[in-house]
């Protein structure tokens, strides 16, 4: 078993500055990586369980339905797989459990959650070199030099994608096609536009898992920051924007109210909310354009029978 730990050290700095930035702007705001502590990552899974979040299990069954012709034209036998914002690696086991690439790569902003679940990885395929690199792979960041520049193909499950607005998706993407080198790929699961119903609800689960997610958020504020919030005072709003083809959340003040965090104070209307996240739907032929922009040729396309989620081969 070959398991490596890369610490790029996430600059912890950088969620008291995102914080006091985006809470001085108007709108008020904070960055959706922030959801992602310990406790983040675990209701995320929990999220990922609910059966109105369509996205994991629309996303599994285009990869079971299309395994053969998905893993025939990834070519992935003695890859470099390379996962920015792994996770849990959960989704990964898919390609992991029919293939043998040559070295597994997660990344993820959050330490303790990579260190635990790349290890438990690392035992579950053994003779997998696993090299995990915790870094925030949605600013400037080189890979570890032990990782070889040739066959490297990116996985980028799950409608990450989703949350750069559409300018910062096609920077992303242009990144990882310079790192993947001309011999790369990019396999990318991208939610699609869909009635608004059924986004909603995929975004306000019944079980109250995704505002308990969004709440989480305050609790980062009183636990790191020294934040008086309280959480009881906001409330989770989801809701489609169709001019913008984007999922919002927010966290909305339920009353005119003071908030300190490390010294700093902020005063919230009746009403005004944080906006904490989008979540942009493309279509295939808007994903397709945005990877061309990107230096991406769309190689490959697989949907679901009801065109609710879209898996995408890339090639450099
Ligand atoms: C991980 C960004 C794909 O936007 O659907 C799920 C995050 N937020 N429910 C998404 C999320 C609320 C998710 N992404």
């Amino acid at each position: 078993m070959t398991y490596r730990f890369h610490d790029c050290q996430p600059e912890f700095d950088d969620f008291h500055h995102s914080v006091i930035h985006g809470l001085s702007a108007t709108p008020k705001q904070i960055p959706p990586k922030f959801f992602y502590d310990e406790v983040g990552s675990q209701i995320f899974d929990q999220i990922c369980a609910q059966p109105e979040y369509y996205v994991p299990a629309v996303e599994r069954s285009i990869f079971e339905t299309h395994a053969e012709d998905i893993l025939a034209s990834l070519q992935i036998e003695d890859c470099h797989l390379i996962e920015p914002g792994a996770g849990s690696s959960i989704k990964v086991r898919f390609l992991l459990d029919r293939v043998r690439p040559a070295m597994y790569v997660p990344m993820d902003i959050s330490a303790e959650h990579l260190r635990a679940s790349a290890a438990r990885l690392a035992a579950d395929y053994p003779g997998l070199p696993v090299h995990a690199v915790c870094v925030d792979h949605t600013k400037p960041y080189a890979l570890p030099s032990d990782i070889p520049a040739t066959r490297r193909v990116f996985f980028y499950p799950g409608s990450s994608l989703g949350n750069f607005d559409p300018a910062e998706a096609i920077r992303f993407l242009r990144d990882l096609r310079s790192k993947a080198g001309d011999d790369g790929r990019l396999l990318i699961g991208v939610d699609t536009k869909k009635p608004a119903d059924i986004l909603h609800l995929a975004y306000n689960d019944p079980a109250g898992v995704t505002a308990a997610f969004n709440l989480n958020l305050l609790e980062r504020l009183r636990k790191e920051l020294a934040s008086d919030v309280d959480p009881d005072s906001f409330e989770h709003r989801a809701f489609y924007n169709a001019a913008r083809g984007r999922i919002e959340m927010h966290l909305v003040s339920r009353e005119a109210q003071r908030v300190r965090v490390n010294g700093n104070t902020f005063d919230f209307d009746a009403g005004e909310s944080i906006h904490t996240e989008n979540s942009y739907k493309y279509t295939p032929d808007e994903l397709r354009q945005l990877a061309w922009d990107a230096g991406w040729m769309g190689e490959k396309l697989w949907l679901d029978d009801k065109g609710y989620f879209s898996v995408h081969l890339l090639k450099a």
